[in-house]
């Protein structure tokens, strides 16, 4: 799977973040599939029972079965994971079978987890016992230029800004063609008090995985831009969802944190935020630019100007004086639901063959979306258009196309 060239591959620091990206990507409308070795099992928990059971977004696991009990010897850390692996996909409602010993059986196993998956909506996970697959040399995946940006730091004292105020300006910014996700507790509950959308998502749970969520979306839906609004507490909780998000530097992801020091949400107890340079975080695991943002109407023309390439804004924000927020009457899962009308994404559970080389496709007029006249190549990918599996030549000059393209994200 990490070699072909119809699966979009991503790499994920943490299995949890796997997870949250593979969500995000089903949602959009790609069919989400997280592999991982049982050991990650735990780290996975926060997003399958606060995310997929939730929002009823299904992703197919294949996890492997270090520490099987009966099976070959292995090493002494694998030996209680290993005997609790099928209890704990239990506990978690997560039907399973065994990863096919032979070809011939793929396609009944696969018709059983989609079957799951679109009744249910919810996760279906394959076990493989060691020995199930041969070893593969692993193809060399080509790997994204150092950023070119940098941090925009603030010159005046930072404002701390009104949660509300903030929130309000960002949905008022943003074109009604764009989707925008909050981070758990207050956050999410704020921005439907500014207003309820179709084009909004409120993360009830799952708390850190909002930008890998935000960045499956993203990959899943190249014509939209994602808009991701995260605490500082979530935020720091899953520091790894940088490296997987500079990793593919999306260009249609806008990461917003919002730093009111504290976790407001849960009582207002300190994070760690105090002693950490968020933009150069980001700067630093890839994001091409991160900014401290010391106005909302800087704020309001980051957010509703169209430049292409990720970026990072950074805001300070008060902890919230009215504490009692309105949590949305809609459910999660119709929130779900209702985002994928947004994007016209049919279905709940999408395991069809289509990659990024089919969403590539639709560019195939010679034009990219940033107006580049380009030449369809064959399989690679563009990081710099986010045009999935194009890999676009001018005038037959690769260099050329990449400066091209890196300037627009300036533009
Ligand atoms: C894994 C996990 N741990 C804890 C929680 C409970 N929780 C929900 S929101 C929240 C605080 C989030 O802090 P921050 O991101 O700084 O946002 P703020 O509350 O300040 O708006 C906590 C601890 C959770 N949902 N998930």
């Amino acid at each position: 799977m990490i070699n072909s060239a119809e699966v979009a591959y991503v790499n994920a620091a943490n299995e949890g973040e796997a997870v949250a990206i593979a969500t995000g990507a089903t949602l959009g409308g790609l069919g989400g599939i997280v592999m991982f070795q049982n050991s990650g099992l735990g780290n996975a928990v926060s997003p399958l029972t606060s995310l997929n059971w939730v929002f009823q977004i299904p992703v197919l696991i294949i996890t492997t079965w270090r520490g099987q009990p009966g099976g070959p010897p292995d090493e002494p850390q694998h030996g209680l994971m290993g005997s609790i692996t099928e209890d704990q996909l239990k506990v978690m409602e997560i039907p399973f079978e065994r990863f096919p010993r032979q070809l011939k059986e793929v396609d009944s196993v696969l018709r059983s987890a989609c079957d799951h998956m679109n009744q249910t909506g919810r996760p279906y996970a394959l076990v493989m016992e060691k020995g199930r697959v041969a070893p593969t040399p692993l193809m060399e995946r080509e790997k994204l230029p150092r950023s070119i940006g940098g941090i925009e730091r603030a010159e005046a004292v930072p404002a701390i800004f009104d949660q509300d105020e903030v929130l309000c300006r960002i949905q008022a910014s943003v074109s009604g063609e764009d989707i925008v996700v909050a981070t758990a507790g207050f956050t999410g509950r704020a921005l439907y008090s500014c207003g309820d959308l179709p084009n909004q998502f409120y993360m009830v749970g799952s708390m850190g995985c909002v930008s890998t969520f935000g960045l499956g979306l993203a990959l899943a839906q190249p014509q939209k831009r994602v808009v991701v609004i995260d605490g500082d507490g979530a935020f720091l909780m899953r520091l790894g969802a940088l490296a997987a998000v500079g990793g593919e530097q999306p260009v249609n992801l806008l990461h917003i944190v919002l730093n009111n020091g504290v976790h407001d949400s849960t009582g207002s107890q300190a994070t760690l935020a105090a002693h950490v340079d968020i933009p150069g975080a980001a700067v630093a695991c890839g994001y091409p630019r991160a900014i401290d943002l010391v106005s909302l109407d800087r704020l309001g023309d980051e957010v509703c100007g169209r430049q292409p390439g990720l970026r990072l804004l950074h805001l300070r924000t008060q902890p919230r004086r009215d504490r009692k927020l309105l949590r949305p009457s809609i459910e999660p899962a119709a929130v779900a639901r209702r985002l994928q009308g947004f994007m016209g994404v049919k279905g709940r559970a999408v395991l069809k063959r289509r990659g990024r080389i089919e969403s590539s496709r639709q560019h195939d007029e010679n034009v990219c979306s940033e107006g580049v006249e380009w030449i369809w190549r064959g399989p690679a990918y563009c990081r710099y258009c986010s045009l999935g599996f194009a890999f676009l030549l001018l005038n037959g000059n690769r260099s050329s196309q990449a400066n091209i393209c890196r300037m627009l994200e300036w533009l």
